[in-house]
């Protein structure tokens, strides 16, 4: 099915998620490469005006291009769990390779496993299934996936089968100390400089088994910090030996806020976020709140966390 969409097409235009990260764009990345096989147009799409510099090390990052091309003819999405993610509105067919448990099959077709380790794993297996030859910069971009979502080999999740993959990738050209030099080498100041101030501010509740950190739109510019840089403290916090599930809320310029929860897998976050219009895996997930009683908003799902830890 996926095969036929592609042949059937002329231009196909690649979509990573609103501020993509590795798993996204690498995904992305390496179908770009496997692509260029039909000799068909390509586009590779994102919704975000600005796009990590981290990523830069990923093949085809400076084909990344915020403009729709008007005669696209098919989508795939790469790490997107609901087509809200993709940030277009376009009526056209959409093969979705994903794995988040939330996924909603919005595809016309979708190869979506949720017990993927990545979205680069879900691509994966779907060359090896096809016979695709996977060559050095398909290998790269799968493995910077793969490096990402399993925070470098340290999740709990992390199985024969996340080994295996990884060992087949570097076996075929991927570059392990190029992946964690780009991805864990070169944080700004201004991510030191949040991690720093959000830990000293960190709030602990039920018993310290849940860490919650606020950040103001004010402190946002004043450390000039990504959205993404902000939320890497909730790894943190998960990393004391009580905390079960971390939550962040982050202001946005639009007047919303931007919600992420991790936990260690007790919490389901996944179903939590969902019930906000948000989602994700269980033991991240997220959603945006545009409501006006967001804090009222914020207590409930506080209450949430603390029954399902009961
Ligand atoms: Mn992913």
């Amino acid at each position: 099915m996926p095969l036929t969409l592609i042949n059937t097409s002329s231009h196909i235009v690649l979509v990573v998620h609103q501020n993509p990260d590795a798993d996204s764009l690498g995904a992305a990345c390496a179908f770009y490469s496997y692509l260029l096989r039909f000799q068909k147009k390509i586009t590779l799409y994102c919704v975000s005006k600005t796009v990590n510099r981290n990523l830069a090390f990923l093949p085809w990052y400076e084909k990344l291009t915020d403009r729709f091309p008007d005669d696209a003819d098919c989508m795939v999405s790469f790490d997107c769990g609901s087509y809200q993610r993709l940030g277009i509105d376009k009526e056209l067919p959409l093969i979705n390779f994903d794995h988040h448990l939330s996924n909603d099959l919005y595809g016309t077709c979708n190869l979506v496993n949720v017990s993927a380790m990545s979205t680069t794993e879900v691509v994966y297996d779907y060359f090896v299934a096809n016979g695709v030859k996977i060559n050095g910069k398909m290998a790269l971009s799968l493995y910077a996936g793969l490096i990402d979502d399993s925070k470098c080999f340290s999740a709990p999740e992390c199985s024969v089968k996340t080994f295996a993959m990884a060992s087949a990738l570097i076996g075929l050209g991927a570059d392990h100390s190029l992946c964690v030099e780009w991805l864990y080498g070169r944080r700004s100041l201004a991510s030191l400089r949040i991690r720093g101030l959000l830990l000293k501010q960190m709030q602990l509740h039920a018993d310290a088994r849940v860490a919650v950190f606020s950040v103001p739109l004010a402190v946002l510019e004043e450390t000039g910090a990504t959205v993404a840089e902000c939320k890497s403290v909730l790894d943190e916090a998960l990393e004391m030996r009580t905390v079960q599930a971390a939550l962040i809320r982050i202001e946005r310029p639009d007047g919303g806020v931007k919600l992420s929860l991790r936990t260690d897998g007790a919490v389901n976050a996944a179903k939590i976020m969902g019930e906000f219009g948000g989602g994700g895996h269980i033991r991240r997930a997220g959603t945006r709140l545009k409501h006006e009683n967001i804090d009222e908003l914020v207590k409930n799902i506080m209450v949430m966390i603390t029954k399902e830890l009961a």
